[in-house]
């Protein structure tokens, strides 16, 4: 019930507001690593971000690709939701193929499809998977809501699950199959799941590997270039605008999944290039949330750290009525919701 309520929720904040998020905002940051609900994000601005992004690559061992200890993420997971927030979780799985990482291109999705040779080795990652959502719980023994992007960028050719290393009939079958996995047998009913592609240049393009209404809520995508500067404004808002027709559509929601201007060497990025795009989106294209990439060290980060020369635009841009930040949320797992920022 928690998590039809969330997506009815976001849905409904989604015609006023947009959630910012952070990619594993409280796992380490400039300068820092691990610890209690530590944020660069929260030094910067006094708040914690609406969304917490993670990533379940190497879900077989005891970190994960970015050396986060999953037992660190389930007590952060549980955290974020015992404080109100949203958990987003995306997958950059092995290829298990060649042993290689997600960007190792051999072909494996006709291989871990029924059938295939390496069947049985991806069941017993989703069994891990499904492990980890089901193990994602309250106080109280509920299961914590968790929105599950994987095989994300598909329409780019850098993963083993992109354009040029599986077929889009390939790819739906993985969806496919991946969601029913681990919905019908392994009782995973936490879940929410979002397509996300790379960016993309119209209807046609942006559904070429989708895998079916009843197997996605969310229609998301990835854009790092278009929104970089207002020359480009014009591609971003072209996107926005097919995000939110599919989205009215299909009735879903939509998000900016993955986006950020690594260093932010240009200072006034959140306010002048980000807010200023989303702003010039018409009032009804509005998508549920963005989410920045992580704050991994000082030449790859996305969120401002303390003394960071945007760090006084992100305030700016934080205390915009149409932004919201974690203690600016309704209860997202309530049946009703109060929208206190408008
Ligand atoms: C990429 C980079 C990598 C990281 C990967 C998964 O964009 O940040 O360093 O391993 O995402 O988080």
């Amino acid at each position: 019930a928690e998590t039809q309520n969330l997506y009815n929720n976001l849905k409904e904040l989604a015609k006023t507001n947009i959630l910012f998020g952070h990619q594993d905002a409280v796992a380490y940051g400039i300068g820092w690593k691990g610890g209690d609900f530590n944020s660069d994000v929260y030094m910067v601005s006094g708040d914690y971000p609406a969304f917490f992004g993670w990533d379940i690559g190497h879900i077989d061992s005891t970190m994960n690709l970015d050396s986060v200890p999953f037992i660190d993420m389930k007590r952060w997971i549980k955290e974020v939701y015992n404080r109100g927030g949203i958990n987003t979780i995306g997958w950059h799985g092995i290829n298990l193929a060649s042993g290689g990482s997600s960007w190792d291109t051999s072909r494996v999705v006709n291989h871990i499809l029924p059938g295939g040779k390496l069947n049985k080795e991806f069941n017993a990652q989703l069994d891990n998977v499904a492990e980890f959502f089901n193990e994602c719980i309250t106080e109280e023994g509920g299961k914590i809501p968790i929105i599950f992007r994987p095989f994300h960028e598909h329409n780019g050719s850098w993963f083993w699950w992109g354009n040029e290393s599986c077929s889009n009939e390939e790819y739906k079958k993985l969806w496919i199959y991946t969601h029913n996995y681990l919905l019908k047998n392994k009782g995973v009913n936490n879940v929410l799941f979002s397509y996300s592609t790379d960016a993309f240049t119209g209807r046609e393009d942006y559904l070429s590997r989708y895998p079916g209404d009843e197997y996605v809520d969310f229609l998301g995508w990835d854009d790092y270039k278009s929104i970089r500067t207002k020359d480009t404004r014009q591609v971003f808002l072209d996107r926005i605008a097919v995000i939110n027709e599919l989205a009215k559509e299909k009735n879903k929601v939509g998000c900016l999944s993955e986006t950020g201007y690594e260093t932010l060497s240009k200072s006034d990025w959140f306010t002048q290039e980000l807010l200023g795009g989303l702003k010039a989106a018409p009032a009804t294209d509005h998508i549920a949330y963005l989410l920045v990439w992580r704050n991994a060290w000082k030449s790859h980060h996305y969120a401002p750290y303390p003394g960071h020369p945007s760090a006084n635009d992100f305030i700016t841009f934080k205390q915009d009525s149409m932004i919201m930040f974690l203690s600016d949320l309704p209860n997202m797992y309530n049946d009703q919701i109060n929208i206190k920022k408008q």
